[in-house]
């Protein structure tokens, strides 16, 4: 497929050899890591706070710069640390940097350093040979490259009304990175999937904090894993990932949720039956419903893991409360398709009476960010409401009014932002 280009190593821009050298390199960086790490699990002492545009309290959110690898980010959590991307970021374009992309753990026992050299990741389970892989085998393998959007399912939980227990993120849990790694498929391929396989099973290295806590865990289903598109990234904006992001291996699955996108990838377990654990089979379920939405207090739905993602959009350039002048002004933002392109963006500034088109940006493939942008006539004083939505290839549109489920997952109703014109 057009966006996600093969290279041969030997001449590729990030050629192989030269990844791997600057990775042993900055190994040491990652012991620095450590004192930030340590630093930052102790209470924040924010000075700098931002104000979200949520239903109710607390609207007020610490920044951080405590994060070793990260610049400022809003601190949702410190252990695990839960960091959300402030939105003005994605104004900037659409790769969200490393140093502001979102961060989301589960467990608060993380390795503070990896030490690449000797790192392995390990294949088993249902294959004919079992294999435990070093960076440098991994890099031998075909190299792929592929935008995509990382995008919690609790992003915008935030905004759910009635509220639900949770992270409470605003829109600032997703980002749009290019990755580059190797299929999934050729390392499965590698390791000979046996007849039989139903599930491929995915481990990271980090570890509950309590003996009995379950260890996060996720599978996807074995023709979704050899795909050729699910793959595992070394690189994430051409850069080495963040250890916060998952150095030095994650699991990206394009156009799905980042539950499934599992950090510090180290084991793969191919499975001959399904899935059972408690990630898979209590976490991260969602109501087999349109938009995943019950009543609240609704009972007797029937659950099913969460899969892949929907299309959203949003302003960049202007937020609620934002001033402008009466006349025409240039309004943007991103949006994306979920598990398929960006058909169109259509922009109201009357409530959502009428629509217009607006011009998108440059494609960078079916799971990317897109911009989007239109000029804007105000012709009268006061307050107006701007909404955009989103379409995707498949013609699935954003909704008029806000899904809700007891997890507060799949967030994806239209936008509205409230603007005086002055
Ligand atoms: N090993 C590991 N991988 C993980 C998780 C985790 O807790 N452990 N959380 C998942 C969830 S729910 C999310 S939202 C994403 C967050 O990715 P990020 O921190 O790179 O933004 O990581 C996913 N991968
Ligand atoms: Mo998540």
């Amino acid at each position: 497929m057009a966006h996600m280009v093969s290279k041969r190593p030997s001449n590729s821009i990030m050629g192989n050899s030269a990844l791997a050298a600057a990775m042993s390199r900055r190994t040491a960086l990652w012991q620095l890591g450590l004192a930030g790490l340590s630093l930052a699990a102790a209470p924040a002492f924010a000075e700098d706070m931002i104000k979200l545009p949520l239903p109710s309290d607390p609207r007020e959110r610490p920044l951080t710069h405590d994060f070793p690898q990260k610049g400022t980010m809003i601190l949702q959590r410190t252990r695990p640390p839960l960091l959300e991307t402030p939105f003005d970021v994605f104004d900037r374009g659409v790769f969200t940097p490393n140093d502001q992309f979102f961060v989301r753990w589960h467990w608060a026992v993380i390795p503070t350093s990896v030490e690449i050299n000797t790192f392995k990741l390990t294949v088993r389970g249902h294959v004919n040979q079992a294999l435990s892989l070093s960076i440098d085998d991994l890099l031998k393998l075909p190299q792929v490259e592929l935008a995509a959007v990382n995008q919690c399912s609790g992003n915008s939980r935030g905004f759910y009304e009635p509220r639900v227990p949770g992270a409470q993120w605003a829109n600032g849990a997703m980002g749009n990175a290019l990755w580059t790694g190797v299929r999934l498929k050729d390392v499965l391929d590698r390791a000979g999937v046996k007849a039989g396989a139903v599930q491929v099973r995915l481990n990271g290295l980090d570890d509950p904090v309590v003996p009995d806590g379950p260890d996060f865990k996720k599978s996807l289903d074995i023709e979704h894993a050899r795909d050729g598109e699910v793959m595992i990234a070394y690189a994430m904006n051409r850069e080495q990932l963040p250890l916060l992001n998952g150095f030095p291996l994650r699991l990206i699955v394009p156009g799905w949720y980042s539950t499934y996108w599992v950090k510090m990838l180290s084991d793969i377990e191919v499975l001959d039956k399904a899935d059972d654990n408690f990630w898979m089979a209590v976490a991260y379920t969602i109501p087999d419903t349109p938009h995943a939405s019950v009543t609240p207090g609704q009972t007797g739905v029937k659950l099913v893991p969460i899969n892949k993602m929907v299309p959203r959009s949003f302003f960049t350039n202007v937020a609620d409360g934002t001033t402008l002048p009466v006349g025409s002004a240039p309004l943007r933002g991103i949006a994306f398709g979920g598990d398929s392109g960006v058909a169109k963006v259509e922009l109201s500034i009357d409530s959502g009476k009428s629509w217009q088109a607006t011009a998108l940006g440059k494609d960078h493939g079916k799971y990317s960010f897109r911009q989007w942008q239109a000029n804007v006539l105000l012709g009268a004083k006061g307050s107006h409401s701007f909404m955009v939505r989103c379409t995707n290839q498949a013609g699935d549109v954003q909704p008029g009014t806000p899904n809700w489920n007891g997890s507060g997952f799949m967030r994806n109703v239209i936008e509205t932002v409230q603007v005086t014109a002055s």
